[in-house]
């Protein structure tokens, strides 16, 4: 009798002591080890910068990311919205004692941002009373430990408003597996205000990814309001009255924001295709821009440019180079970073033997359109350079025509395999379209289309049924359109978020290849996408993407990371993002979360 009340004393206290939810951490840090207790955070709880380091202008942003983050893990309170995967990970601590700072002390503080910046950090949470510890070689791997020490962060108890560290000690050793990890954003087919754009910036740095790649301009608009060439903006889309442009002061602004959290921004101009905009400004130094993309024939084939509208610059004129001179040197002065997207991307030779001047010069000087476009990109490489700046331009024109292009030159690869690249001698960012294009998936979004029109599944055509009577096991593949087909998109389906996580970079290439991967960005390509979709179209799937450049797609043992452990983390991330103003789109119904695995496609356990 005695006994069994001294028992439920002590269960009693062990309550009172608290039972926390697991701990989820986006992306995988390389390294982490967990103990049993917990730390409560007192509200006088600080983040300090160790005295011992030098002016460097870095530390003031490092100074400002303490602050947002100190804020943020107050204002976040996070409660775990996913269950642990097992009830005996809800844990309840040995001992509660208390976290009374973090301490910050970094040892190259003057290193700057760039391709190839150190992110490295150890993050050090005790198991007794006392501080807590960061240590980084520069303040752009300070930033990143913030963010993980955040996720480290939660609620006392769901709701409440004290905070507590979980599971301490913990200690996390952690690096990036690539040094370029970037989303790359279309601001051309559709226009986001500013704002939007530093929503992205903020998502971007939560995943510890470190590039917004701006695909600025296109065919469509051009809504960068570049001074020396003051017409350029007559590109720009104007919508009920107003210009939809974006500023050298707003440019400024992005460009601080992200530095302030660790993000790059490299710009992207577009050429010598996708860039019909530029002749409503100066339409003498285009070519093609009056005609349709598609010629009477409607041949895919004959076509004038690879989507509406046609136009591309013209490349046998001094002027046009004199203007693209003017529009580098402008761009290349807004953005500060060391890398320059020089385009390059679906040239249409068609597009120039439209023209009469082009077709004149071809013959005179005895060159094809392939020339034409390898002395293009050749000279706006070179004027990128002459900028200070490494260029990066889509790989299609260097592996699809095999240009001489200068081999400092960064390949954007995303429709031909990275070794093709690699083999020529070019680093690589990597894209593939069928893994990274988050745009795909969505229907066409040509006008006319009388495809959709199908009421119950159309006949296979004769030459196709031919093919099968030879090869029959090929039938299965058989899929119109509107029954089980792509329904009129060009990359469909849809990139479900483990189809971006499934995405292997270094596939298929040798240890040697390997290292010439710097990283990779996924993509959104705005067609369809604007203000009002750009947040579910971008998140949680650009979040699938940044745990395979920064954790890598296989482990420290080797072993591939798997979808199914991945999948728990992800849901609770996601409901994050959500909490910090990302309106990222469900991945399940919140009961999957609330029943670990049994929503999982196979029996669990
Ligand atoms: C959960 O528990 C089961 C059964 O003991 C075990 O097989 C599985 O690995 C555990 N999963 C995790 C994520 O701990
Ligand atoms: C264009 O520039 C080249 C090289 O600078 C020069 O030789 C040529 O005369 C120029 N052509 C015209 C039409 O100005
Ligand atoms: C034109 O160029 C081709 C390929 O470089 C070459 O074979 C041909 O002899 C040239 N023709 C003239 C007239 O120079
Ligand atoms: C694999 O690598 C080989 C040799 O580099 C290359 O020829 C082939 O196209 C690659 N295949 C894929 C699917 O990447
Ligand atoms: C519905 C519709 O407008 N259909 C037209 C689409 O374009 C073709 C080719 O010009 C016309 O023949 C159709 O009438």
């Amino acid at each position: 009798m005695k006994f069994s009340s001294i028992t439920s004393a002590i269960t009693l206290a062990a309550l009172t002591v608290g039972v926390y939810a697991d701990v989820f951490l986006w992306p995988q840090p390389q390294s982490v080890t967990w103990g049993d207790h917990a730390l409560n955070l007192p509200s006088s709880f600080k983040i300090e910068l160790a005295k011992t380091h030098g002016t460097s202008s870095n530390l003031q942003l490092l100074s400002k990311a303490i602050n947002r983050y100190e804020k943020l893990i107050w204002k976040e309170k996070w409660t775990p919205v996913q269950t642990a995967e097992n009830a005996s990970n809800d844990y309840a601590p040995k001992a509660t004692n208390t976290l009374t700072s973090l301490s910050i002390i970094i040892s190259d503080p003057s290193a700057d941002l760039e391709l190839g910046t150190d992110e490295s950090y150890t993050l050090n949470i005790p198991q007794g009373s006392g501080s807590g510890s960061i240590t980084a070689k520069t303040v752009w791997g300070a930033m990143r430990a913030l963010e993980t020490f955040s996720q480290l962060v939660q609620a006392k108890s769901p709701g409440a408003s004290e905070l507590v560290v979980a599971k301490a000690p913990v200690t996390i050793k952690d690096k990036p597996a690539f040094t370029h990890r970037g989303v790359m954003l279309d601001t051309a087919r559709n226009y986001y205000p500013v704002a939007d754009i530093l929503r992205t910036i903020d998502a971007v740095s939560y995943n510890k990814m470190n590039v917004l790649h701006l695909h600025l301009t296109d065919s469509q608009s051009f809504p960068l309001d570049l001074q020396s060439v003051p017409d350029i903006t007559k590109g720009a889309y104007v919508l009920q009255g107003k210009k939809l442009l974006y500023t050298k002061k707003d440019v400024q602004m992005m460009v601080e924001y992200a530095r302030e959290r660790g993000v790059r921004l490299v710009p992207e101009i577009d050429m010598p295709a996708h860039s019909a905009s530029w002749g409503a400004g100066y339409k003498d130094i285009t070519t093609c821009t009056e005609r349709f993309y598609l010629d009477p024939t409607n041949q895919w084939s004959n076509r004038y440019a690879s989507e509406p509208t046609a136009g591309q610059l013209n490349p046998t004129l001094n002027k046009t180079y004199e203007i693209v001179n003017k529009v580098i040197d402008e761009v290349t002065s807004w953005f500060p970073d060391g890398v320059y997207h020089v385009g390059g991307d679906e040239p249409v030779i068609k597009c120039w033997e439209d023209s009469n001047e082009v077709r004149q010069y071809m013959k005179e000087h005895n060159v094809t359109g392939t020339d034409l476009l390898g002395t293009f990109l050749s000279k706006a490489i070179s004027m990128a350079k002459s900028n200070k700046k490494r260029p990066t331009i889509w790989e299609d024109a260097v592996t699809s025509s095999n240009l001489p292009i200068d081999k400092e030159t960064i390949l954007q690869v995303w429709t031909n395999p990275a070794s093709m690249a690699i083999n020529a001698g070019y680093q690589v960012i990597a894209s593939n379209y069928n893994f990274w294009y988050l745009d795909c998936g969505h229907g066409g979004w040509n006008g006319n289309d009388t495809t959709y029109d199908e009421q119950v599944p159309p006949p296979i055509p004769p030459e196709i049924q031919a093919v099968f009577n030879k090869y029959p096991n090929d039938a299965a593949n058989w899929a119109p359109s509107n029954w089980g087909g792509g329904g009129g998109d060009w990359c469909s389906p849809f990139k479900s978020w483990q189809r971006v996580y499934s995405y292997d970079l270094t596939y298929n290439l040798t240890k040697a290849q390997s290292k010439q991967v710097l990283g990779g960005e996924v993509c959104l390509w705005s067609e369809q996408s604007d203000t009002t979709t750009l947040d579910t179209k971008l998140w949680p799937r650009s979040a699938a993407s940044a745990e395979v450049m920064w954790s890598g797609r296989y482990d420290a043992s080797g072993k591939q990371r798997d979808i199914g452990l991945a999948m728990p983390r992800i849901f609770d991330w996601r409901y994050r993002l959500l909490a910090r103003g990302i309106r990222a789109e469900p991945l399940q119904p919140l009961w999957c979360g609330q029943h670990p695995h049994m929503c999982d496609l196979n029996y669990p356990f």
